[in-house]
């Protein structure tokens, strides 16, 4: 492959678009972001935390407008695009299921559509996702593994995933796909329930709030570092066959076991008492309850999460993961505390 000079990356202001612009700028290489409407403070401030947003150019993007697709990429002429725009929340897309469908199915076969037309030979990425798996009981998930997702969110991913496989049977463009797990770090949205924790619990320890509500305590999620996960997203695109990867860290860790961590990270001692909708975290010092539940955080429909197969990633790409569970705590734990502490 050529040395990519430049990289387009839509969602480039949520958590993964930001880590992977980082990424692509440490390699030297010129990065364009993709953006619906204005660029403001408020909605950069992952680039700013990260200290790369005067590094980034910007481009009007908008996943629902197939116009502004055609000449964001011919007045750019990127080498590779990365496609993380969507809505993202699985919990909101009960809520929004044609915008969910629009943005993330339509809008990436449009991204294909373009990178097929261009003439450029452009290498894509499209970020896929554990919930095309939905409930199936295969012992691990592989990339061959049977799809059934049965949330809107994952329906709308698997059908961009098997567009994805179309492009690359039918045209020969070159799209690799990430079927991602969940994948955390501080610059997580608050609507993602591992930011709620360490942001929420971090409150309490410092006497912001007196506790917080959850949904399903008993939820299992395999939770990574995106950081991890943006290595192995780039290195996906230099490969010369474009191809689907597993990115997990193959253990799966309770919502509850996820505040536990937490807790530890911030010296909270938490007991957990009662069951279902009547659960309570106590912190054992003050014998308040700081974590209780509330059914309105439950979902619909809330499918278990596999066991992930990542060795063909491991295999093929090399790829090992750096971060634990444990260092991806305390480093949002201490995001948090930085942020929320007294100056
Ligand atoms: O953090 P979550 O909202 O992430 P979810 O739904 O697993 O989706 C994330 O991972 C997917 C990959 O597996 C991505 F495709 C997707 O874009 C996103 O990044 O919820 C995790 C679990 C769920 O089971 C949910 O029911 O936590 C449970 N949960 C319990 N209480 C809660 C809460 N989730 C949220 N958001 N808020 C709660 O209060």
């Amino acid at each position: 492959m050529k040395t990519p000079r430049t990289v387009l990356i839509t969602g480039i202001l949520g958590q993964d678009g930001s880590y992977l612009a980082d990424h692509a700028l440490r390699l030297g290489q010129r990065v364009v972001g993709g953006i619906r409407g204005e660029l403001s403070a408020e909605r950069s401030w992952r680039l700013d935390h990260l200290g790369i947003t005067r590094h980034i150019e910007f481009v009007p993007l908008d996943l629902l407008n197939a116009a502004s697709i055609d000449h964001a990429i011919e007045s750019t002429r990127p080498d590779l695009i990365f496609n993380f725009a969507a809505q993202s929340s699985v919990g909101d897309s009960f809520n929004t299921p044609i915008a969910t469908a629009e943005a993330g199915g339509i809008g990436a076969v449009r991204i294909f559509e373009k990178a097929r037309t261009s003439g450029n030979k452009i290498r894509v990425f499209q970020a896929s996702s554990s919930e095309i798996f939905g409930d199936i009981t295969d012992s691990q998930h592989s990339e061959e593994s049977f799809f059934n997702p049965k949330t809107p969110y994952g329906a709308t991913k698997l059908f961009a995933h098997i567009m994805a496989e179309a492009y690359r049977a039918s045209y020969g463009t070159h799209v690799s796909t990430g079927i991602l797990f969940n994948h955390e770090s501080p610059l997580r949205g608050i609507n993602f329930v591992t930011r709620k924790i360490t942001n929420s619990l971090t409150k309490v320890k410092l006497g912001l709030i007196e506790g917080f509500s959850l949904g399903n305590l008993d939820a299992r999620r395999d939770w990574s570092h995106a950081k991890d996960f943006v290595t192995a997203i780039w290195d996906m695109l230099a490969l010369d066959t474009p191809d689907n990867f597993v990115l997990a860290s193959g253990k799966l860790t309770s919502v509850r076991e996820f505040v536990d961590l937490a807790a530890q990270a911030l010296d909270i001692e938490l007991s957990w008492e009662g069951s279902g909708q009547h659960e309570r975290g106590i912190d054992r010092r003050t014998g308040r309850a700081v974590v209780t539940v509330n059914p309105e955080f439950y979902r619909p429909y809330d499918p278990a999460q596999p066991l992930a197969d990542i060795r063909k990633a491991q295999r093929v790409l090399g790829w090992q993961p750096q971060h634990s569970l444990q260092s991806l705590v305390d480093e949002m734990v201490q995001f948090e505390l930085k942020q929320l502490s007294p100056q």
